[in-house]
């Protein structure tokens, strides 16, 4: 079996996506998702230049040995862009290998671990009643558990905080736009926040929070320690990951749960986190980590020390990798969460896919392959537009992390 043409589809309904498909000659082919945000045609040019040449010819039915030749074989590792790169490949091959085999991936994975895959999803608001009402509505929903993210009263367009309802997606402008940060006004503000959501809604739900990397370690900590009472199932990216040693000092101060990794590329970026039992949860997410086969290794790493998995989903991800995360959920053993960012309906219609919600739960489909198709003449209707995510500064100017 060989692999006759790999064609890369970018299109733009409402924000960029960008997708591999590979053909083989034997009428089978496979879709892979090699989105970046922001940085989308980076991952194009990998592609075209350096990994589709090399892999055409290739037997699409050889996953592992594909993966270490663009992995090892590539001098230069690592990093957002070859991961990336990477992932679409091993996605589109687990996709083929599974349609060959006439099952649906999460078959070929092991089977099924769980019935249905619990998900959260994002509600927010510009200040206090508007972020309760937000959450009102994902619970109306049927969601049982929910991330919220509130504006902060002087922080200018604070993290997390929409335009929409159902839809919140930071990289909206050619050249990044600033936003601003205050740690004294946000570590004073966001305990309240969740003070208020536990006494309207009580502790039926789980709630999550995302720090989105803005505190030190000591302010990460006390953070932590600060929102105990309110139970949360998560505490995200409370500080930058660059320095892990950084999570001991959070770790010994708080038992609020920590998740960490929606931008770790390998098993490399987690490892010391896990193995230090810094971290309850791995966000490493199949685009980001180089596909099924990578992030499967991650995963079984992690449950040697009882982390478990909570792999990103925000709408920068599209849903070809929503589909294969949801195979890989109800696979993986060490299952925690999925986070579910709903797309556009014209983003839907570009990428028919046969997962559904339910009670706030996602499940897969039984359609051989992973379930999610491109219909190439729609996507072409909507053409790439640049597009970054935003940058942060505190009100003296100083650059922040955003
Ligand atoms: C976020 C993302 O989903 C999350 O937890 O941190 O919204 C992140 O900001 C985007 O994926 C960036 O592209
Ligand atoms: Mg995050």
């Amino acid at each position: 079996m060989k692999i006759t043409s790999a064609k890369i589809i970018v299109t733009s309904p409402g924000r960029n996506f960008v997708t591999l498909k590979i053909q083989t000659d034997q009428g089978v082919y496979g879709i892979g998702d090699a989105t970046l945000n922001g940085r989308e045609l980076s991952v194009v040019s990998y592609l075209e230049d350096h990994v589709i040449p090399c892999i055409l010819g290739m037997d699409p039915q050889r996953i592992e040995d594909i993966w270490q030749y663009l992995y090892r074989g590539a001098y230069w590792r690592r990093g957002p862009v070859t991961m990336r790169a990477i992932a679409a490949v091993d996605v589109a091959l687990w996709d083929i290998k599974a349609k060959m085999a006439g099952m649906p991936l999460y078959q070929l994975l092991g089977g099924r671990s769980r019935d249905r895959v619990m998900v959260y999803g994002h509600a927010n608001g510009r200040e206090f009643a508007e972020t309760v009402d937000a959450v009102g509505r994902y619970v109306d929903l049927g969601y049982k558990a929910i991330r919220v993210q509130t504006g902060v009263p002087g922080i200018k367009d604070a993290y997390g905080v929409g335009r929409g309802d159902l839809y919140y997606e930071p990289a909206d402008a050619r050249l990044p736009s600033v936003t601003g940060w205050d740690t004294r006004k946000a570590l004073n503000y966001v305990p309240k926040m969740f003070e208020k959501l536990r006494e309207t809604f009580g502790f039926d739900y789980h709630l999550l929070h995302d720090g989105h990397h803005r505190y030190t370690p000591q302010e990460a900590a006390n953070l932590g320690k600060m929102l105990e009472p309110y139970q949360l199932f998560w505490l995200e990216d409370c500080t930058p990951a660059e320095n892990q040693e950084a999570f001991k000092l959070v770790r010994q101060h708080t038992t609020t749960p920590l998740a960490v990794g929606e931008i770790f590329n390998t098993i490399w970026d987690c490892k010391d986190l896990i193995q230090n039992q810094l971290i309850d949860y791995i966000r490493a997410t199949i685009v980001g980590a180089g596909g099924v086969t990578h992030l499967r290794r991650i995963a079984d790493f992690a449950s040697l020390y009882q982390v478990r998995t909570g792999c990103h989903g925000a709408t920068d991800l599209s849903p070809v990798t929503m589909g294969t995360a949801l195979h890989f959920d109800t696979w993986v053993p060490n299952f925690g969460i999925q986070e579910y960012m709903r797309h556009t309906p014209e983003t839907d219609e570009i990428f028919p896919h046969d997962y559904s919600f339910e009670e706030g739960h996602l499940m897969c489909g039984e359609t051989p392959g992973h379930g999610v198709d491109i219909d190439e003449k729609l996507a072409a209707k909507y053409p790439y537009s640049q597009a970054c995510l935003p940058v942060a500064r505190l009100e003296d100017g100083t650059m922040w992390n955003w």
